[in-house]
């Protein structure tokens, strides 16, 4: 057993309320049970997907611009990413189109996996979103939907470790089955029709992975993960990290497939996506009392 910090609380793990992912390596040639899966659980969590070297190669060409950027601690083994206690954040985008970069962010194992899963051909997001996370850092509780739901409803997003990442440096968590949990209806019907763009409000829905379970159910479900790992799941399940306890930035990505058929959301996709255009005014706290949740 083990604490760990999970956004604003401190957590048992594993245990009834917070547990590991179901694995769903061993059903990889089986199409037909992965897309049972998906659709019961709200994700897939695959191991060894993407070629771990290739995997490898890409941390290196970020490490090393982290190092470029002076967010290393000097004389520390590069890709290790050893950052300073305040570590600071650091713009990711140029690095994120880089070939050794986007050979994994667009990998032919991923371009596969989705042409199964969809049954046709896959699109993809323009824009990625390659995060360097620092000290104490998490990622608040959303659904996907609210910052990219103006085109299909099949956007897949798959979140991908650059790297072994222990479940106490920040890995992704899912709040199993909420997509579709009786519970969460309401909170689908109200906040997941909202659009961060159109309506002002912030994107994360809680920091509270308790209030989450109290109120609405579900388990909160997470992994430790290693390069060539990834997790993927629809719009409309809730998810977030747990919080970046060590002194290492947590390299990941999430980057978006949809059916090549359907049409995207134009703030991602094009040659130059155009990505958020609007700030918050409404607090999280507000929308949620006008949605009585
Ligand atoms: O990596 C994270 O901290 C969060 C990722 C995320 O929210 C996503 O993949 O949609």
């Amino acid at each position: 057993m083990q604490v760990i910090e999970f956004q604003t609380r401190q957590m048992e793990f594993p245990t009834a309320r917070f547990g590991y992912l179901r694995d769903s390596t061993g059903a990889l040639a089986d199409i037909d049970e992965l897309r049972r899966r998906i659709a019961a659980d709200g994700y897939l969590f695959i191991r060894g997907l993407i070629d771990r070297d290739a995997v490898l190669e890409a941390r290196r060409v970020v490490m090393e611009h982290l190092q470029e950027q002076d967010a290393l601690v000097e004389g520390t083994p590069v890709m290790e990413g050893v950052m300073p206690r305040d570590g600071r954040s650091v713009g990711m985008k140029r690095v994120a189109y880089r070939p050794e970069v986007l050979r994994v962010l667009e990998a032919p194992e991923l371009w596969s996996f989705y042409r199964r899963l969809y049954g046709e051909e896959p699109a993809t997001f323009t824009h990625k979103w390659l995060r360097a996370v620092g000290n104490e850092k998490f990622t608040g509780s959303h659904m996907d939907v609210v910052y990219m739901g103006r085109g299909s409803e099949r956007v897949n997003t798959v979140w991908i470790p650059f790297g072994d990442i222990p479940i106490a440096q920040g890995t992704l968590a899912v709040c199993e089955a909420s997509h579709r949990l009786d519970s969460f209806a309401r909170v689908r019907e109200t906040y997941g029709r909202s659009d961060v763009d159109r309506d002002r409000t912030q994107g994360w829905f809680s920091e509270d992975p308790e209030e989450i379970r109290e109120r609405f159910g579900g388990r909160w479900l997470t992994a430790d993960v290693r390069a060539g790992d990834i997790i993927t799941f629809g719009l409309y399940t809730l998810h977030g990290s747990t919080n970046n306890t060590t002194d290492r930035f947590r390299i990941s990505c999430d980057v978006r497939y949809q059916p090549a058929s359907e049409p995207m959301d134009e703030r991602w996709g094009g040659d130059s996506p155009t990505g958020h255009y609007a700030t918050a005014a409404v607090p999280m706290a507000e929308a949620r009392t006008r949605w009585g949740l």
